[in-house]
C-alpha cells in the first residue's frame, strides 16, 4: 500500500511527515518473528580475545556490535570517583592609557568602564561574596599631584552597586585628590570621569592601566598593539597578563598549543598538554 501523505494517522500505513519515513502497517507475531528472523545477528565480541578485525566486519554486517569487559571496572570506579574541576582564569590587561588632563579642559561626563561589555547591572545591597560581579578593575597612577583644581578624578562612591538604570549624578561625586606616586584603584563598574582642569599651568598626568577577567576580550588589542619582537622583550609574565596565557582549561589555544610556548618555542618542548596547570608547564619550560 502506498504511504499517504498527510499529518492524519492511518491505522494500516502513516506518512511520518517530519522523519520521511512510513511506518508500516501492523504485522502479527509471526510475520515480526519471520522478518527478524532475516536480520543480521548481533554480536557480542570480548575486548580481551577480539581482534579490530572482527569487530569491522562485525561493524559491516549488523551496523552495531556489543562489546564485552570495554572498560574495567577498576577505570569505571576512577571515573565515578573524579571530582568536578572548576576551571579559574589569571587576569589580563583590559587597557593602558594615559590620561593627560590640561588647563581649560572640560570634566568628563560620569559613565562606567564596563560599558565596553555592555553590562546591564542589577542592583546590589552588597558586594557578592564570590567578587564575580565586575568584568574589570583599573589603577590609575598619578604621574604628577592630581587636585581639585587640575582635575582628579571624580567619581561616586557606592555606584559600583546601582542598577543599570540609575542615572549618576554629578552632585555626589568624591574627588580621588592624590600625589604623585599615589593611585586610585576602582572597580570598572563604579561611574567617574576625568575633572575639569581650572588651572592655567598644571598639567594633570595619571598612568592607568585595567585588568579584566582571563575569559573576556580585552578592551585594547594587545596582539597588534605590539610586533612580535616587541612582546618578545617584554618580561614572561608581561607577556602572560597582555593575554598571551592560556585561561584555563583551554581558552585561547593557537595551534592546538599554549600561546606562549607559539610565542617563544624555546619557552616550552612540543605542544604542552592544554590540560596541564601552569606550575607543570614551568617545569617543563626551563632550558634543557
Ligand atoms: O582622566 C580621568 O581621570 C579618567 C578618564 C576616564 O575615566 C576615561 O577616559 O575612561
Ligand atoms: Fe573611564
Amino acid at each position: 500500500m502506498a504511504p499517504r501523505l498527510g499529518l492524519g494517522h492511518d491505522s494500516a500505513s502513516s506518512f511520518h511527515a517530519s522523519k520521511g519515513y512510513s511506518i508500516p502497517p501492523t504485522k502479527t507475531k509471526e510475520e515480526i518473528e519471520m522478518a527478524k528472523a532475516t536480520l543480521p545477528k548481533v554480536l557480542a565480541l570480548d575486548s580481551k580475545t577480539c581482534t579490530v578485525e572482527e569487530i569491522v566486519d562485525a561493524m559491516k554486517v549488523t551496523g552495531g556490535v556489543i562489546i564485552r569487559n570495554a572498560v574495567s571496572h577498576d577505570a569505571l570506579d576512577l571515573i565515578e570517583s573524579h571530582e568536578k574541576t572548576f576551571a579559574t582564569s589569571k587576569p589580563q590587561i583590559m587597557n593602558t592609557v594615559c590620561f593627560s588632563i590640561n588647563p581649560g579642559a572640560h570634566a568628563q561626563p560620569l559613565h562606567r568602564d564596563d560599558w565596553c561589555y555592555q553590562v546591564v547591572a542589577q542592583k546590589a545591597d552588597r558586594y557578592p561574596d564570590d567578587l564575580q560581579r565586575d568584568t574589570g578593575i583599573g589603577w590609575f597612577v598619578a604621574g604628577k599631584d592630581a587636585t581639585f583644581e587640575n582635575g582628579a578624578t571624580r567619581f561616586i562612591p557606592g555606584s559600583h552597586l546601582w542598577e543599570h538604570g540609575r542615572e549618576p549624578d554629578d552632585n555626589l561625586v568624591s574627588y580621588a585628590e592624590l600625589k604623585r606616586g599615589d593611585a586610585f584603584m576602582m572597580f570598572a563598574s563604579c561611574y567617574h570621569g576625568g575633572g575639569a582642569n581650572t588651572t592655567k599651568d598644571q598639567e594633570r598626568l595619571l598612568f592607568s592601566c585595567f585588568m579584566t577577567r582571563g575569559w573576556l576580550r580585552q578592551e585594547e588589542n594587545q596582539y597588534i598593539s605590539f610586533t612580535r619582537e616587541e612582546t618578545l622583550a617584554m618580561d614572561k609574565d608581561v607577556q602572560k597578563i597582555a593575554g598571551y596565557q592560556l585561561s584555563e582549561p583551554f581558552l585561547g589555544w593557537v595551534k592546538s598549543t599554549d600561546p606562549m610556548v607559539v610565542l617563544d618555542p624555546s619557552a616550552g618542548v612540543g605542544n604542552k598538554d592544554l590540560f596541564q596547570k601552569e606550575d607543570s608547564f614551568a617545569k617543563t619550560a626551563q632550558p634543557a
